[in-house]
């Protein structure tokens, strides 16, 4: 640190001098310029008036009397030494310090040269010695008298001006002037300047010194400060990068880095503990380790409709969203860990300026860690394949919601192309790679899996159905069910949330197509090929390290007024004046049973007026596929539906009923579910919903009651929620007066189990369960025993598909 600051001086020091010298030099220069400069033309001006006073006394021809004339001229003019030549160079008179100019000799004229020989004026600036008694140079150059340099000097300016008589030169006249004061004036300017200079450089580097000091050392100290708390865990991540912001591209990476290293630490520990406590719960870390192993050297291939990362133009900037969906938390620590490859629909407005030659970026984009692959869709095949056969063919299909279905001719052969499309994608993704597994999500790519084995037969391919799978008979409504589950057999693995799911899928299989379905093993037999069958129920993450960024993480307390303070707080906090709040989070979807659950508040309302002024339903509804009619109709109806019931129970205090039309962020849902007293899950039928699980996870206070629809797949897991039917109205108002008015023991009871429950089957175990079953899978194998696997082939037709 010393040896560091004493450099800075010494190059302060240095710098600042050379640049100051070098400036005094040129302005002393320029100084004694303009003073030579002005002594020449007062000397000019001056001997203009003298030699027409000379000449005219010579002219009258009184020789003898120029002594007198010239020591009356020079007083009255104040010069020191004047003196008159003849043609010759012989010296005819001289005034004042007589003696120097005596010398001249006639021989050598110096000076006098020009005017007496061409008639010109001359000048010079001459050092002299400074004789003893003698206060007078003589005449001509410094050279011409060889001056001695080690002898004190005087600096004189000499002119000689010719004398005429008509057109004829008679003589010269010289003025000799003092030019010490020239040089004397640029030794004080110099002198000045280092004044000047000395407290320049003081100043400077002591400024310089405090600004380091302050600016770099001081900051540096801090930043090595705060890198070593963090590094014991003692310090938040957040705090120091607002700190160092203004050392932005270096706090950024510090910041990365810091945090790589909190979450290294908290996942270490979290093993640790759970070693210790002998406890088996799945982390992304501990997934990442386990699907790594049971690839071995093979490669991880994603395929979804939606996509991890969305470039999307918010104004006049493009930013990189990530849609909230669990698959995104379930999927990613796995493609992390093995630099997989997400086959996805790049429906982000600023997707294409994103992608390379291949329509590939790396993700994710501050830390690239796996390939995302962008399909392009054209708006027919959104409409047919998304739009209209996979949400209002399959989706009402698949959920007995009431909702009747519509399948069109055209929308089928969209959704056949699309899939075909993604397929040739995976075909052109999988080239060259050893041993894929294809991991297919969801109702929108049915025929998928057998249209990427017959490409690639030594591909292991699972497929996991995130919706219900409705019973046989309610199938067999779709005209195409026979491709759909064709499609699906391509699979070696097949899951669903719930075992009925499977079952259903199962009688379906048996009643469509010819196959042997093992009810024992949960296989289906094609045409060679094995499925297995398997209920695999999806879940939340959770990650009890991850620091919270809201005040109401925890509250860890027993005390009853304690936990209803902070209720209070928390509720006040989002705009809530009402001692109780009753939540549901969903998207605007009528198989949420969105309009069950305001009818149930309405008659909870009517039926304990207690509650009048006392609660308020809360119903944040992200809008969803807009552009189909019955998805409309509901936003229509939910909306009707909370005017009449504010308009019928509202006071100018209160409003029963608020809807909240958006889709929020992770944060915000999160500190909703932290102030409600109540989450009402009314679906009419759901595979899973993670809603409920996810109201479970934020609850660390181990506080809050969750009433579910038993028509969920989450029903099955968490038997201590208060179980409902949503159908019946006046259940589910009971069902919250119930919650209301539950014990606090009870209450804590019933969400200890249940977070328990779902801290145990987290989605970290969901997606290890899959991946295990099918990287486990024996692949078919011909005659040899090696699989049947056509390398690099490419089928002419993948819609080509036989059942
Ligand atoms: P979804 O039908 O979308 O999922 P769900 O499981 O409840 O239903 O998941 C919804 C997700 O969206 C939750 O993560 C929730 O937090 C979020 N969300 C809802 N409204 C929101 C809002 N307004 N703002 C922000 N986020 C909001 C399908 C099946 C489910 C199955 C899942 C997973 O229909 O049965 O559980 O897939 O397999």
């Amino acid at each position: 640190m010393h040896f560091f600051r004493l450099r800075l001086v010494a190059a302060l020091l240095i710098g600042i001098t050379v640049i100051s010298l070098g400036s005094t030099y040129f302005d002393v220069l320029a100084h004694k310029l303009y003073l030579q400069q002005d002594l020449k033309r007062r000397s000019q001006w001056f001997g203009a008036g003298l030699q027409a006073q000379i000449e005219r006394e010579m002219a009258i021809g009184s020789p003898e009397e120029l002594p007198g004339v010239l020591e009356h001229l020079r007083q009255y003019a104040d010069q020191p030494g004047l003196a008159v030549y003849d043609t010759q160079g012989k010296l005819l008179a001289a005034a004042g310090e007589t003696s120097p100019l005596k010398n001249i000799s006639a021989g050598t004229f110096g000076l006098l040269k020009h005017p007496l020989n061409d008639g010109k004026e001359a000048s010079a600036f001459v050092r002299v010695p400074v004789n003893e008694g003698q206060s007078f140079p003589a005449m001509g150059s410094v050279m011409n008298r060889g001056v001695n340099l080690l002898r004190p000097t005087r600096l004189w300016y000499e002119a000689a001006i010719p004398l005429h008589n008509g057109q004829r030169t008679i003589g010269a006249l010289v003025m000799v002037a003092n030019a010490e004061y020239i040089r004397a004036d640029g030794i004080a300017v110099w002198r000045r300047s280092f004044l000047r200079i000395a407290a320049m450089v003081i100043l400077i580097v002591v400024v310089t010194l405090v600004m380091v000091r302050w600016f770099l050392f001081q900051p540096a100290t801090r930043a090595a400060e705060w890198l070593r708390r963090l590094r014991q865990g003692k310090a938040d991540v957040d705090e120091g990068a607002k700190e160092f912001a203004f050392l932005l591209p270096l706090a950024n990476e510090v910041t990365s880095i810091a945090e790589n290293l909190t979450r290294a630490r908290a996942a270490a520990e979290a093993e640790a503990r759970l070693r210790d406590a002998a406890e088996h719960v799945w982390t992304a870390d501990r997934l990442a380790v386990h699907v790594r192993e049971r690839l071995g050297d093979g490669k991880l291939f994603v395929v979804s409709n939606r996509e991890p990362y969305m470039h999307v133009r918010k104004g006049k900037e493009t930013e990189c969203v990530v849609p909230p969906s669990g698959l995104v938390t379930a999927i990613e620590p796995v493609l992390h860990a093995c630099d997989g490859t997400w086959v996805a629909h790049g429906s982000g407005n600023q997707d294409k300026a994103f992608v390379d030659e291949h329509d590939r970026l790396r993700v994710p984009p501050e830390e690239p860690r796996y390939t995302l692959r962008r399909v392009w869709l054209s708006e027919e095949e959104e409409a047919g394949y998304y739009e209209g056969f996979s949400n209002e063919g399959l989706w009402p299909l698949c959920h007995i919601a009431h909702t009747r279905p519509i399948f069109r001719a055209s929308d089928w052969n969209y959704y056949q192309r699309v899939n075909a499309k993604f397929a040739e994608v995976l075909v052109e993704e999988m080239r060259g790679t050893e041993r894929p597994v294809v991991f297919v999500q969801d109702y929108h790519f049915a025929l998928l899996p057998a249209m990427i084995k017959k490409a690639r037969p030594d591909a292991r391919v699972a497929i996991f159905w995130h919706i219900p799978w409705p019973n046989a008979e309610a199938f067999g409504i779709c005209p195409w069910q026979g491709q759909l589950l064709a499609g699906l057999l391509g699979a070696d693995v097949i899951g669903f949330h719930i075992q009925s799911h499977c079952n259903n899928f199962m009688d379906t299989v048996d009643r469509v197509l010819e196959a042997r379905t093992d009810r024992e093993h949960f296989t289906i037999r094609r045409h060679g090929h094995i499925s297995e069958v398997r209920p695999f129920p999806i879940s939340v993450a959770w990650d009890e390290h991850t620091v919270e960024e809201e005040p109401y993480a925890e509250f860890e307390t027993d005390d009853p007024d304690e936990i209803q303070a902070t209720s209070y707080q928390l509720k006040r906090d989002l705009g809530i004046e009402t001692q109780h709040m009753v939540l549901g989070v969903d998207r605007m979807d009528y198989t949420k049973g969105i309009v069950e659950r305001l009818l149930a508040v309405e008659q909870l309302l009517e039926d304990h007026p207690w509650y009048h002024e006392k609660l308020t339903f809360v119903q944040i509804a992200a809008p969803t596929r807009a552009r189909i009619p019955s998805y409309a109709l509901l936003r229509t109806q939910v909306q009707e539906t909370v005017a009449r019931i504010n308009g019928r129970f509202e006071t100018s205090q209160w409003k029963p009923v608020i809807l909240i039309e958006r889709q929020c962020s992770h944060a915000e849902v999160r500190r909703y579910y932290c102030a409600a007293d109540i989450c009402l899950v009314t679906s009419l039928h759901d595979g899973m919903n993670l809603v409920a699980k996810e109201y479970l996870a934020a609850r660390k206070d181990g506080d809050g009651v969750l009433i579910l629809s038993r028509f969920t797949g989450a029903a099955q897991e968490l038997r201590d929620a208060l179980l409902v039917n949503p159908y019946d109205i006046v259940q589910v108002a009971e069902a919250i007066h119930t919650g209301l008015e539950m014990s606090v023991g009870e209450r804590r009871l019933r969400m200890e189990r249940m977070r328990h429950q779902v801290k145990e089957h987290n989605v970290y175990r969901w997606a290890a369960a899959v991946l295990t079953d099918v990287c486990a899978v024996r692949l078919a194998t011909d005659a040899t025993g090696y699989p049947t696997s056509p390398q690099n082939h490419t089928p002419d037709s993948l819609t080509e598909l036989t059942y």
